[in-house]
């Protein structure tokens, strides 16, 4: 048996499905699960907020005894080890389905082969990799966690169209892009598990760094990178930090008062390896994995925005050009050589580009 156009049709339905916590399921992947018998659906799951319960089982619940005999489409392998939940493996194979249309292999290696190898033992019909393009798109902060100890980073640039972040220094603050890029903005913020911004950015624009969307209270964890422990107890992060849990990652020579004077104000700081007298981004990463972070929005500013780009840490970047010029000089919003692996087809796929009401926005996958 191989895989119909029908079957890619259900496929990427159960993708959107699994999509709909994307952001909020770490430190799992947000997977989506479809059960169907001829044509009908009669089962829809995806991983709730938290993580658990996997896509699978409700899937098959909402079924029930009409599962016999279907098909379940599925976008990860199916997990085969007793976790927090028992293997959805397990409960596929009780549920009586003849066939199984996956996407990858799971590469947490509890699972790691081991779920289709298990549902073929039980008879089951198996399809694997199914469009693994769209599915390692789906599951990229979970695959790299586990198999390079980092989260997937996107990194997101706003410039003028004359190339520029900000204006030069006591002119930072810019309004570089409308309302319909800013909301863009504040969706891609809530997609993801945490929002990073450097110093630069905190002292440049006082950011708040939260998802202000009608209807959306979930808010990623922010993440300041503050070698020495700069961060003003009055910026507009710090006021917030009851609210928005906020993480300062700081070199060890920051001086413990200042990291203590945070700490009182609720905001958790924690020391991490520096580099070129800046916090290293791998060991930022690392760290935030190990934490459990699948999916981090990186915002600023240029600095780290260069870095991550020229260390092969930006998975994902989305680049924003407003349409007024800043007419002058100003701080570029892409160094040079980021710019030039942007545009190197070694590098990075242009995956999609449009406008966004007068703005256009462009995106890109490192490859
Ligand atoms: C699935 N379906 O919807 C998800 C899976 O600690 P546990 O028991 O929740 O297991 C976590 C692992 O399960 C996680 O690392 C990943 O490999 C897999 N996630 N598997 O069958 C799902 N979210
Ligand atoms: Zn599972």
């Amino acid at each position: 048996m191989t895989v119909s156009p029908q079957d890619l049709r259900y496929f990427r339905a159960a993708l959107a499905l699994g999509a709909r916590e994307l952001g909020a399921t770490a430190e799992n992947p947000a997977v989506g699960a479809l059960v169907v018998k001829d044509g009908v659906v009669l089962g829809r799951g995806w991983t709730q907020a938290g993580g658990r319960p996997h896509a699978e089982p409700l899937a098959l619940a909402q079924a029930g005894e009409a599962a016999r005999g279907a098909t379940l489409y599925v976008t990860l392998e199916p997990c085969a080890h007793h976790g927090k939940t028992p293997p959805c493996a397990d409960a596929i194979i009780a549920s009586g389905v003849a066939r199984v249309v996956g996407g990858l292999t799971d590469p947490d290696p509890r699972t790691a082969g081991q779920g289709f190898a298990r549902l073929r033992a039980a008879g089951i019909d198996v399809e694997t990799d199914v469009l693994p393009d769209e599915g390692r798109r789906a599951h990229r902060g979970h695959i790299l966690r586990v198999t390079e100890n980092r989260p997937m980073v996107t990194l997101k640039i706003a410039r003028t169209p004359d190339g520029f972040a900000a204006g030069a220094e006591h002119d930072r603050r810019l309004a570089i892009t409308g309302l319909a890029a800013n909301l863009r903005t504040h969706v891609l913020r809530s997609l993801h598990d945490a929002i990073m911004v450097g110093m630069g950015t905190v002292l440049g624009d006082d950011p708040l760094m939260t998802v202000r969307l009608p209807g959306v209270t979930r808010q990623p964890l922010r993440v300041v990178l503050d070698t020495r422990c700069d961060l003003p107890p009055r910026s507009r992060i710090a006021a917030g930090a009851g609210e928005v849990k906020t993480l300062v990652l700081c070199g060890p020579g920051a001086d413990p008062s200042r990291r203590e004077a945070l700490e009182k104000i609720g905001i958790e700081t924690a020391g991490c390896a520096v580099s070129e007298g800046r916090i290293d981004l791998r060991a930022a990463l690392e760290f935030l994995a190990r934490r459990g972070l699948t999916r981090v929005f990186s915002e600023g500013g240029p600095q780290v925005g260069a870095n991550l780009i020229g260390q092969g840490l930006a998975d994902e970047v989305v680049l924003f050009t407003g349409e007024r010029p800043l007419g002058r000089t100003g701080v570029e919003a892409l160094s040079e050589p980021a710019r030039q692996k942007l545009d190197d087809p070694a590098c990075y796929e242009l995956v999609a580009q449009g406008l966004l009401g007068a703005d256009s926005y462009t995106h890109y996958e490192r490859i």
